[in-house]
């Protein structure tokens, strides 16, 4: 049945004929409304799980800040991609000046984050163990829109979160404060300088900069960082190595401190820091990513000496907290756009709605955007939880668990979403000047930066040897409470017994894992991963799905979902991908002709 409305434009279309036709028609652009009140998954989600009284608060904050997403933020964020930043290294007297310019855009939305108290709001606990999961949703709507800021924004969430687990010392109260503030004026950044020439991942062997005790008991560090995001930051914590008595950084892996670095002093020069260019990056070129000299840097070392990467860990945990609400941010931000798009484009005499195969294809996409969304509901409803001591042993667990799968996961699973997104416009996708292209290109770094997905994938078979397999007895109690307490809603039996039998599997598939080689889980340890993230986002919808007042889209959402290999790490193992002469043939098809394997 067509609207009068969807007529109109189907006349329209048949009437083109002479060249005063052709200069009035345009293509249709896509628009969207108020982001908050546009997502039902969202506002259901925030109805189960709230109080009421709070519900009533973080609802009328929420559709208001929906608003200024809308008619404020998108703008400044387009503002940010159309003026990157520059790097001016000298003045016109020949000083060296360092500078890096940003827009003012940029400085805008640097004091709506106070203003918002984007990261404020999770310090000040208003909404006790609720306030995480409020941050969440409001870093949700903001995130695709931020033009990058969310970026300097997970880390400055992350700075604060170390600061506070280390007791918010006297040293760093000021710090802490300027992190944590409402006031625009105010507001500090923080950067994560974790990258060195040899990379981010091997952090412990990577990093080369020194410090060097001063008489104070304070430091000065010096080397070289190659990846340091939102350079622009007010402050930075780093990692270093103390110097031994032969003027060298001690050498062990565990041998990294944490220091926390103002970048300018109240005069505003620089700390001894030496720009040495920006990066020229595929993305995210609204932020300046730069390489730094540190040269005898002043610093304060707030770890325990050699404590370096467990400090910091829980700024990496925030950090990739964040780069999954990005991902999930912008899995709605296109799809959204995708649905209102296949309302207004008409091919082959209908709108793109009207075509099975091509809402086929954006129902895909939803369902993949819903399971990504209550995987992050449910990570911040845990921390929430831990922050607030309100955790059980077997949350903590979770939580841990949760963080670098939901990460890989979502990580990769935004650039397939986004990617078939813009196919769904057609060449139009495929415009810069729409906007798409620049979603496609800062999505694609989700996967990298925080952590690979190999990366990811060895620390969650860490996180199972370090709680001595503590974290998968959470993850197996959990799935099958929510799946039980499922089973008795008939639209979803099917659908639970699936699930219930990828559980199965799984179990059975570590029970066997004491008696094979490590070699074989480090091979399985990518389909593992995807596998806990599938079986547990199944039984999040699953739990979505069987509220009383659930609407038929929640059910549709949990079946199809479910119906997808939710244990690729079984399938992997009956095609035997993980032994070890699988391991050597993937080596002779990749070199095959390689000079590289002589
Ligand atoms: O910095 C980057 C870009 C900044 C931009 C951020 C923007 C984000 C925006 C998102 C929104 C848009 S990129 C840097 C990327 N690099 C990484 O993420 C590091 C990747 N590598 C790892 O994660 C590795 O697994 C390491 C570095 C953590 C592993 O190093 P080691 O030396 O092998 O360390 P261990 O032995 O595994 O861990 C040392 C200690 C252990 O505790 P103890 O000593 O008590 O046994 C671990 O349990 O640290 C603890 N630990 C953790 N604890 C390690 N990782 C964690 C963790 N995730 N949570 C809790």
């Amino acid at each position: 049945q067509v609207s009068m409305q969807e007529r109109q434009v189907l006349d329209s279309m048949e009437m083109l004929h002479t060249r005063t036709d052709l200069e009035t028609l345009w293509q249709e652009q896509p628009e969207t409304g108020n982001p908050y009140l546009e997502d039902t998954l969202l506002r259901s989600y925030l109805k189960t799980h709230l109080p009421p009284q709070v519900l009533k608060e973080v609802n009328r904050d929420l559709e208001r800040f929906g608003n200024r997403v809308l008619t404020q933020i998108s703008a400044l964020g387009w503002d940010c991609e159309l003026n990157p930043p520059r790097f001016q290294p000298y003045n016109a007297w020949g000083w060296q000046v360092n500078h890096i310019i940003t827009c003012s855009a940029w400085k805008k939305i640097k004091e709506i984050v106070a203003e918002e108290g984007l990261v404020a709001e999770a310090y000040e606990r208003r909404y006790s163990n609720w306030s995480r999961l409020y941050q969440a949703a409001k870093l949700y709507l903001f995130s695709s829109a931020s033009g990058g800021f969310s970026c300097p924004l997970a880390m400055t969430d992350g700075a604060a979160k170390v600061i506070e687990s280390l007791g918010i010392p006297g040293s760093l109260k000021n710090a802490f404060d300027h992190l944590t503030t409402r006031d625009p004026k105010k507001i500090w950044t923080s950067g994560q300088w974790m990258t060195e020439r040899r990379g981010g991942s091997d952090v412990a062997n990577g990093t080369k900069t020194v410090a060097r005790k001063q008489p104070d008991g304070s430091y000065r560090l010096y080397g070289l960082k190659w990846f340091t995001s939102a350079a622009d930051s007010d402050m930075a914590l780093t990692l270093a190595r103390v110097e031994d008595a032969e003027g060298q950084g001690k050498r062990g892996a565990g041998d990294l401190s944490l220091f926390f670095v103002k970048t300018r002093d109240e005069k505003g020069s620089l700390n001894n820091i030496q720009v040495r260019r920006l990066k020229d990056k595929l993305g995210t070129r609204q932020m300046a990513t730069a390489e730094l000299w540190l040269d005898g840097v002043e610093a304060e070392m707030i770890s325990a000496e050699g404590r370096g990467v467990a400090t910091i860990s829980s700024m990496l945990n925030l950090t990739r907290i964040h780069n999954i609400i990005a991902a999930v941010s912008a899995m709605r931000r296109v799809t959204s756009l995708s649905r209102e798009y296949a309302c207004r484009r008409v091919a082959f005499g209908k709108f793109l709605k009207d075509h099975p195969l091509h809402m086929q294809t954006i129902a895909q996409l939803e369902v993949q955007t819903r399971g990504a969304f209550l995987l992050i509901m449910e990570i911040t409803r845990l921390l929430g939880l831990t922050e607030t001591n309100m955790a059980s042993e077997q949350e903590q667990l979770l939580l841990r668990l949760l963080i670098p799968v939901t990460k890989l996961y979502t990580g990769k699973q935004v650039s397939a979403v986004v990617i078939e997104a813009m196919e769904s416009f057609g060449g139009q996708g495929y415009m810069e000047d729409t906007g798409l292209p620049v979603i496609v290109r800062d999505t694609l770094v989700l996967s990298i930066w925080e952590g690979t997905t190999n990366i990811l994938s060895l620390d969650v078979l860490r996180t199972i040897t370090k709680s001595q397999g503590q974290v998968m007895t959470a993850f197996f109690s959990t799935v099958k409470n929510k799946l039980g307490l499922a089973s008795r809603t008939m639209k979803l039996e099917g659908t639970v017994k699936q699930t219930q039998e990828a559980v199965s599997n799984l179990e059975q598939f570590l029970q066997a894992e004491g008696s094979r080689k490590a070699a074989t889980m480090e091979l399985a340890a990518r389909d593992f991963s995807y596998t806990l993230a599938r079986i547990y986002a199944g039984a999040l919808l699953i739990e979505h799905a069987a509220r009383p007042d659930a609407s038929p889209a929640d059910i549709i959402a949990a079946q199809r979902w479910c119906s997808q290999d939710l244990c690729p790490v079984v399938t992997g193992l009956a095609s035997g991908s993980y032994n070890a002469e699988a391991a050597l043939l993937n080596s002779t098809l990749v070199y095959e002709g390689s000079p590289a394997h002589s």
